[in-house]
């Protein structure tokens, strides 16, 4: 479903025992060197999401290789095999036709894996901190939550309300790339338990950052 020029949804992309494989990596990663913890905003507050990275570790308007502010640790390597699904989520949200020269090409260097307890929500925001225009590929898994698209202009109305659920696919591209996006609420206990995820919602993006 196209929702705006470059912004694709794909309901129900992964299968139940494809999110549970993601929700025991998300498990992984986050007892490596670097923990989740929720990002510090540069005003001070803390997001009520809790974030762990693979390739870069992203804090509010940076990237870097270490996270200074979770222990110091080095961030683990963006995986060969999670590539793979980005290159394919391209593939399926924009048709083999269009999307086949630009999914070869697509070469993902960070994830941010966001966990949403049942209170958690993201504000309205761009994407911005990455130096190239190239799609961003989401994931979700576990409870449902409200989904707010919006424009390039404004972090107001117009937007476009839609309801995410555990296994959809989201791809952000084209003119979608840069449109301001948040997550206003979560829907607790709407999950298959079969996703393995007990309560709250996992979100995977995948960015191409341009940074060497
Ligand atoms: C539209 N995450 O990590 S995913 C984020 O569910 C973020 O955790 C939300 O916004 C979440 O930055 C929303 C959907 C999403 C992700 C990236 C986008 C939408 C986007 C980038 C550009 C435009
Ligand atoms: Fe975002």
């Amino acid at each position: 479903v196209e929702v705006a020029p470059g912004a694709v949804h794909v309901p129900g992309w992964l299968s139940l025992e494809q999110q549970a494989e993601l929700v025991d990596a998300c498990r992984t990663w986050g007892r490596g060197p670097v923990p989740f913890r929720a990002a510090k905003l540069p005003g001070g507050h803390e997001m009520s999401v809790q974030t762990v990275c693979l390739g870069w570790h992203w804090q509010p308007y940076k990237y870097s290789r270490v996270a200074e502010d979770a222990g110091g640790g080095r961030v683990l390597e963006f995986p060969e095999w999670l590539a793979g699904w980005g290159r394919r989520a391209l593939i399926d949200a924009y048709g083999p036709e269009v999307a086949e020269s630009a999914a070869a090409a697509y070469k993902p260097d960070t994830a941010l894996i966001n966990f949403y307890a049942d209170t958690a929500k993201m504000g309205m925001h761009q994407d911005k901190d990455e130096k190239t225009d190239l799609p961003v590929v989401s994931l979700s898994v576990g409870d449902d939550c409200l989904f707010r698209f919006g424009n390039t202009q404004t972090r107001t109305k117009p937007y476009t309300d839609l309801r995410l659920r555990s296994g959809d696919l989201f791809v952000f591209g084209g003119p979608s790339r840069f449109a301001y996006h948040g997550v206003p609420k979560i829907y607790p206990g709407t999950a298959d338990p079969a996703c393995g995820l007990a309560s709250g919602r996992l979100n995977l993006t995948m960015r191409v950052t341009g940074l060497a």
